[in-house]
């Protein structure tokens, strides 16, 4: 078939090449699934396109999707089949086996740990979203284990912090409105761009994260949106905000109560919304006095005139919205972070309003398949055994994770429970997602089996895996992008050869745990089945209609009775209100009102470390040639960012006698690793921002080298230490020193 201009076909013909559509929704890592024209020539991936016609990217795609993934799919060093250890662990001596042996291996194995201690003594880790975690934790409740989790994130300070509040606070997940909900994008009419968004801790245009197209953002600038910026870096959007508030690192929560100290002193709020859709305001007021301007100007680094000038604008545009990222989590108290920057958003009334904050709706296809799927598959007294729920009983909303410190802390004590097993699928911790590594290690290597499922090894698989199974790229599965907003066919192109999806994995082993887990006869059966919940077809129909479905979409749904199990108006919360003083924290003992702490480690907090460590330190910032520590191996992305990088401001490099190029130690109480420096204009002198994930495929895999982790890994100077609620992480505020590395020590 040859495509017509508007004809819905999922497949066609442009010369030599077969052009199929699908959703790039990793491997490699991704959290967008964007719509993707795949280029095959002999069975062959030669080439990936953005698909012009789809309404989610519109044709764009990032440097990671055009240039990385054929070189993924294609690469020489991809785990192609089922392998064994031989030998000890980190040796780096492996036996290729089949899947039927690899199943058979990991059934017995995981059996006995079930026998001997329970089945909570297996934890299933999975890395960062892709299409992967759902399924992961399907496997885990199959089983019989109650504990799947981000393993090693400490404080789950990635996103789950930030849906824990929103679901406590408002009962649903709220994100800025770019007409992402309708096919025909910013033309329906009654969409309205937002007179002002405010980028808070996320730089978009990189990251694409957590389902948000960065590009959205400036496809609204072009429209006329201002943007209020909130990062200690300058980055792109930086350079064209309205305000650049360059926040001192892990101090959001205050800044945050300094705008609502603005806004409600100002009398600049929305009353009406006020008084008929939020609780606690009068609570909150009183409490927004302990963050007068002056203070938060103090604790933040950002000049009072700035932080008052952009209260105002928020406040007095309408409709306006908050873009927010991974920064809010990585900080110990992220958690009231949330809180008060949900509340700028509530009192000014841009709640589920055209160009505001609106609400995702409650399509099952989607909502049902989140994490936390298949959880009733435990019984009451697996339930209650996970880690975390006693000492952090929040982690019951949003996501249903184990708590990750105390995953770790139980494999390394035996408490509350030995842990004997780990499934780690689409995780390197030890490179990437973990705290403190080296303690990592420890824990992992104290248990008696553990299977990895990658693309790749990793210092992760290399050092602790007993089996490694092989897991498919995107252009090599079928698979399903299940986002707010779409529902796409992702379509596989070339032979995948041994390699396989890490849905058909989990069904084929969550199969042999427990069948009633996993009763559709098929894994064609399976996706139908998802497609259906939500909407009229199936896989098929899916492709006739040209890969992709958009769901319903309603504003103001508050109004409209619909977010409520009881039929009422209202949002899903004790009050039926958005709680700006909430009753849900109160009741599980947490402060019912945001607050601001400082970091763990900071110049006002620990002002004795601060002389001997003297720079506050954020690192993670994501770069446009990796996702995390994938693609090192990559050339192409690898000659747009060649070594890890610090950067700093020429003033501090000059403090230290170092130049742009130099390798430095960076070090704090807890570790040290050495990176090269980057010198810009855009960060303040007494902070730097050190890259995360790296790792060098190209060195010596076995251990004591792990590829070089040791050398460049900066989560060794990252302490499991999460906050009051069980969420945040210091990721992103600590304190190091830096001194140059030595000849002769490279
Ligand atoms: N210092 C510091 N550390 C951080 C951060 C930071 O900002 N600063 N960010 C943190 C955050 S937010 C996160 S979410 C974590 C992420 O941490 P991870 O999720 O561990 O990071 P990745 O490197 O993306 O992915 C892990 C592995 O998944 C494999 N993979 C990719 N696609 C697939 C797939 O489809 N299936 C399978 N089975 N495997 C796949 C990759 O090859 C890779 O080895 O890192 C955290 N680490
Ligand atoms: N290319 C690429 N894309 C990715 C990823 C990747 O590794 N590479 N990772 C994915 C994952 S798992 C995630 S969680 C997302 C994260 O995506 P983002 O939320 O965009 O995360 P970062 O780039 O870590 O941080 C965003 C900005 O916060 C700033 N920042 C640092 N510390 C602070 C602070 O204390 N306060 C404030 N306000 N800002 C701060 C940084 O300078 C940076 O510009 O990206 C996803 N997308
Ligand atoms: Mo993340």
């Amino acid at each position: 078939m040859v495509k017509n201009s508007d004809e819905k076909i999922y497949q066609w013909q442009e010369g030599d090449y077969t052009i199929t559509r699908s959703h790039a929704w990793s491997g490699p890592g991704c959290h967008d699934g964007c719509g993707v024209l795949l280029y095959t020539l002999e069975g062959k991936l030669v080439k990936v396109e953005g698909d012009p016609d789809h309404p989610f990217n519109q044709g764009r795609l990032c440097a990671r999707c055009l240039g990385a993934v054929p070189a993924v799919v294609n690469h020489e060093d991809r785990v192609r089949y089922p392998m064994k250890r031989i030998g000890k662990r980190g040796e780096n001596n492996w036996e290729r086996i089949t899947w039927e042996e690899a199943y058979d291996l990991i059934e017995k194995q995981f059996t006995e740990i079930k026998q001997q201690h329970g089945a909570e003594s297996v934890v299933f880790g999975y890395g960062t979203a892709r299409d992967i975690f759902p399924q992961i934790n399907r496997l885990a409740y199959s089983f019989g284990s109650p504990n799947a989790c981000t393993l090693g994130l400490s404080g789950a300070a990635c996103y789950l912090p930030r849906v824990a509040a929103m679901y406590c606070l408002m009962g649903g997940v709220s994100q800025v409105d770019c007409a992402q909900y309708f096919s025909e994008r910013y033309r329906k009419n009654n969409w309205k761009y937002p007179e002002t968004v405010m980028v808070w801790g996320n730089n978009t245009i990189r990251s694409n994260a957590d389902g948000f197209f960065g590009h959205w953002i400036v496809d609204l600038l072009k429209r006329g949106t201002k943007i209020i910026v909130i990062d200690p870096r300058m980055t792109w959007l930086a350079s064209r905000a309205e305000h650049w508030l360059q926040i001192r690192p892990g101090t959001d929560a205050a800044l945050a109560l300094g705008m609502l100290n603005v806004i409600i002193n100002e009398n600049l709020y929305d009353h009406e919304f006020v008084d008929k859709w939020t609780f606690g305001f009068d609570k909150l007021k009183e409490r927004v006095q302990e963050y007068p301007v002056e203070r938060v100007a103090e604790i933040t680094w950002v000049p009072k005139e700035k932080i008052v000038a952009a209260a105002r604008l928020f406040a007095k545009s309408k409709p306006a919205a908050v873009q927010w990222g991974v920064a809010i989590d990585m900080t110990k108290e992220s958690f009231p972070a949330s809180q008060a920057i949900l509340s700028l958003w509530s009192i000014t009334g841009n709640v589920d309003i055209p160009g505001g904050m609106i609400l995702q709706p409650n399509n099952p296809a989607i909502m049902d398949i989140q994490g936390g799927w298949g959880y009733d598959l435990l019984n009451e007294e697996q339930k209650s055994k996970r880690i975390g729920i006693k000492e952090y009983p929040v982690l019951n909303f949003g996501f249903l994770t184990s708590q990750p410190d105390l995953t770790v802390e139980a494999m390394l004590t035996g408490k509350p429970y030995p842990i004997k097993g780990a499934w780690i699928q689409g995780n390197n911790a030890l490179a990437c997602m973990s705290a403190d590594p080296q303690k990592m290690l420890k824990a992992l290597k104290n248990l008696e089996f553990i299977v990895v499922v990658d693309l790749f090894m990793t210092p992760t698989a290399m050092a602790v895996a007993d089996v490694v199974l092989p897991a498919a790229a995107y252009p090599e599965k079928k698979g399903l992008r299940l986002a707010w907003y779409h529902i796409g066919a992702i379509n596989p192109v070339v032979d995948a050869g041994e390699v396989k999806s890490d849905m058909q994995i989990s069904y084929e082993l969550g199969k042999r745990f427990n069948p009633e887990g996993w009763p559709w006869q098929s894994i064609d059966e399976l996706w139908d089945w998802i497609i259906q919940k939500g909407t009229e077809t199936n896989f098929n129909g899916l492709n006739e209609q040209g890969g992709w479905v958009l769901p319903s979409f309603e504003y103001q749904k508050y109004i409209k009775s619909i977010l409520r199990p009881d039929g009422k108006s209202g949002f899903n919360t004790p009050s039926g209100r958005i709680e700006l003083f909430s009753n849900v924290f109160e009741m599980l003992g947490l402060d019912p009102l945001p607050y601001y702490e400082e970091p763990t480690e900071s110049p006002y907090s620990t002002p004795d470390v601060y002389q001997e460590y003297p720079f506050v330190l954020t690192t993670g910032a994501r770069s446009w040639a990796f996702f995390h520590s994938e693609t090192r191996q990559i050339p192409q992305m690898r000659s747009l960012h060649p070594d890890p990088n610090i950067e700093m401001h020429p003033q501090a490099a000059k403090s230290l006698g170092v130049q742009e190029g130099d390798w430095v130690w960076i070090e704090n109480r807890q570790g040290r690793c050495r990176q090269k420096v980057k010198l810009t204009l855009g960060l303040d002198p007494r902070v730097v921002s050190a890259d995360h994930g790296w790792w060098y495929p190209e060195k010596l895999a076995e251990e004591p080298s792990l590829y070089g982790l040791w050398d460049v890994a900066i989560n060794q100077l990252v302490p499991f230490l999460p906050g009051r609620s069980g969420f945040g992480g210091n990721y992103k505020s600590l304190l190091c020193k830096i001194y140059k590395v030595k000849e002769g020590e490279m």
